[in-house]
C-alpha cells in the first residue's frame, strides 16, 4: 500500500570492481527493501567507460526510482550503509574504482545544499552514465531543479562509451 506522504527519489548506481553487474543487481534488490521505501522502477544496466581516471575498469551503471517516506538525510544514511555492506572503501583517488556507488540524484522537487548532501546531484547534467538510464525510467518532462527539463540535456552530452546491456 503506497502512502501519500511518500515522495519520488531517483538513485544512481555504479560499480566497477568485484563483479560489477552482480553488485548492481544485488543493490537494486536491497534498495527495494529499505525501510519505509518501495522501489518503483529500475533501468536496464549499462556498461560505461570510466569518467575521470581512465586507467580503471569499465563501470556498470543503472538508475532506480523509489517512493520513500524517509527524509533525504535518512535516505543518504541508508545508501551509505548499503555501500559499506558492499565493501566500499574511500581511500583511493577521486572518481577511482569502487565496488558500489549510490548517488541520490533527485529527491522530489527539492534543492538541498548542505555539507554532506547536494541534491540534485551536482554532476547530474553532464554525465551520460546517469542521464541515459534516468531517461529510460523517468518522464521526459521531468524537471531537474536548477538545471531544466531532463529531455533538453541530451544535446550537450555524447552517448559514446555507453552501452545498454540487453
Ligand atoms: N554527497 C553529497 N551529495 C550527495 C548525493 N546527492 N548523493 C556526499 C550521494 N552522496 C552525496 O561521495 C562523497 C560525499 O558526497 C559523501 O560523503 C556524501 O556525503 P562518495 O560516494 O564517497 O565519493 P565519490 O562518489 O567518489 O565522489 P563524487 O565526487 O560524488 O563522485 P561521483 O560524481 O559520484 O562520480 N564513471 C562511470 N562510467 N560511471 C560511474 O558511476 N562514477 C564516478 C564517481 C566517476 N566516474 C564514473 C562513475
Ligand atoms: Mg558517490
Amino acid at each position: 500500500m503506497i502512502k501519500s506522504n511518500r515522495v519520488t527519489a531517483y538513485v544512481g548506481l555504479g560499480s566497477n570492481l568485484e563483479q560489477p553487474q552482480s553488485q548492481v543487481l544485488k543493490a537494486l534488490t536491497e534498495l527495494a527493501h529499505l525501510p519505509n521505501t518501495s522501489l518503483t522502477t529500475k533501468s536496464s544496466l549499462y556498461r560505461t567507460s570510466p569518467v575521470g581516471p581512465s586507467d580503471q575498469p569499465d563501470f556498470i551503471n543503472a538508475v532506480a526510482s523509489l517512493l520513500t517516506a524517509l527524509s533525504p538525510e535518512e535516505l543518504l544514511d541508508e545508501l551509505q550503509s548499503l555501500e559499506q555492506r558492499h565493501g566500499r572503501t574511500r581511500q583511493g583517488m577521486r572518481w577511482g574504482p569502487r565496488t558500489l556507488d549510490l548517488d541520490l540524484l533527485l529527491f522530489s522537487d527539492m534543492t538541498i545544499d548542505t555539507a554532506r548532501l547536494q541534491v540534485p546531484h551536482p554532476r547530474i547534467a553532464e554525465r551520460a552514465f546517469v542521464l541515459y538510464p534516468l531517461a529510460e525510467i523517468a518522464p521526459g518532462n521531468l524537471m531537474i531543479p536548477g538545471v531544466g527539463l531532463l529531455n533538453n540535456l541530451f544535446e550537450s552530452i555524447s552517448e559514446t562509451g555507453i552501452e545498454r546491456i540487453a
